[in-house]
């Protein structure tokens, strides 16, 4: 198969575009569409300050990389999970991203928060706390990314907070979501989530391309990249979903777009308005933390961390200015020496 603008071989086809490209002009082809959807759905501006979550894998990769070049001022977080399995998962993460920052993004700021250096415990331990020992870690786990990133994000004066969420993850939520009619979390399911009393503004940029499509840029970026996937996500219900989907797309080529463009124009449309107002609620300042909650008092959080005490700035994992690779070592350093639990 020849590229479509070159001549050259085709890296991809994107047979729902009609489209193959080789390595050269998909890269473009990629960074240019990217740039259309952050337009399309008004995510941010060239004066915004992105923070982007940067779990080590491909997207999130991607994601920094795309927003450098389109010359956005991104920054990175990274949260220390502390979850390794046989893979040694979250070293190999931090390594992986650490390496990306240093070599692809040196102008830009990575944040590090580790939970066990910042709060004491790592996920497994806090969920096997919880849980007694049953059941998967990630309620706890996406509670507490997404309470960090937040945290992160209000502390530091970011505008906006990106994830790298692909098609394929967006499209599967919304089949869990369908299948049981949950009108409620399909009236939030958004590529973009305006801020909102003290919660950051929340976009998806990549929300249109397949995971092959942004699998295939990293691969022609030269983006070394985590392969494995987090040990706790083996035979969750989202892959399940997503290998349903892929029979679908299999047969029809493009139905998974469809199905999620489509989904995105009624709920433009208002199909999901009467869900939307129903659900939504107030928040107020939790009176521990101070981050926005609808619970009454503490909020989800510092009651499953059981944090009691008032606090002035906990998350202190200091910003790493990205400056090179000799001052690799420093880094760790200063990360390590910087973190603050004195208020716990
Ligand atoms: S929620 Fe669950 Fe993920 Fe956390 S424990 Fe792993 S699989 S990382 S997106
Ligand atoms: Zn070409
Ligand atoms: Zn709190």
């Amino acid at each position: 198969m020849r590229c479509r603008k070159c001549d050259s071989a085709a890296v991809i086809n994107m047979r729902h575009h009609k489209l193959a490209l080789c390595a050269e002009h998909y890269g473009e082809w990629f960074v240019t569409s990217t740039q259309r959807t952050i337009e399309k759905y008004k995510m941010f501006d060239h004066d915004a300050r992105i923070l982007v979550a940067v779990s080590g894998g491909k997207d999130s990769l991607a994601l920094w990389d795309v927003l450098t070049r389109l010359d956005y001022q991104a920054d990175g977080l990274y949260i220390g999970l502390g979850i390794q399995g046989d893979i040694a998962y979250s070293d190999q993460s931090l390594a992986r991203v650490r390496e990306f920052a240093v070599q692809v993004v040196p102008n830009a700021t990575l944040h590090v928060v580790d939970l066990e250096e910042t709060y004491g415990k790592t996920i497994p331990e806090i969920s096997h706390e919880k849980m007694r020992g049953h059941g998967k870690p990630c309620s706890a786990c996406g509670l507490t990314k997404r309470y960090v990133m937040n945290r992160l994000a209000a502390e530091r004066g970011y505008d906006v907070l990106a994830t790298g969420h692909n098609l394929d993850d967006e499209a599967a939520v919304l089949m869990q979501n369908t299948l049981h009619w949950q009108t409620g979390y399909l009236a939030r399911q958004a590529p973009v989530l305006p801020s909102s009393d003290g919660l950051a503004k929340k976009v998806k940029p990549f929300c249109r391309f397949y995971e092959r499509e942004t699998a295939t840029y990293a691969l022609v970026r030269g983006i070394d990249y985590v392969y494995d996937e987090c040990p706790h996500a083996v035979g969750n219900l989202t892959n399940f979903y997503k290998t349903l989907l892929n029979q679908l797309e299999t047969e029809s080529p493009g139905a998974k777009l469809q199905f999620y463009i489509q989904f995105l124009k009624a709920r433009e449309e208002g199909f999901f308005q009467a869900a939307a107002d129903k659900v939504s609620v107030e928040l107020h300042a939790c009176e521990v933390c101070g981050q926005p909650t609808t619970a009454p008092g503490r909020c989800a959080f510092c009651r499953m961390w059981g944090i009691t005490a008032p606090h002035g700035t906990l998350i202190s994992a200091d910003a790493i200015a990205v400056r090179g690779e000799d001052e690799f070592d420093d880094v760790e350093m200063r990360v390590a020496e910087s973190v603050d639990v004195s208020g716990l």
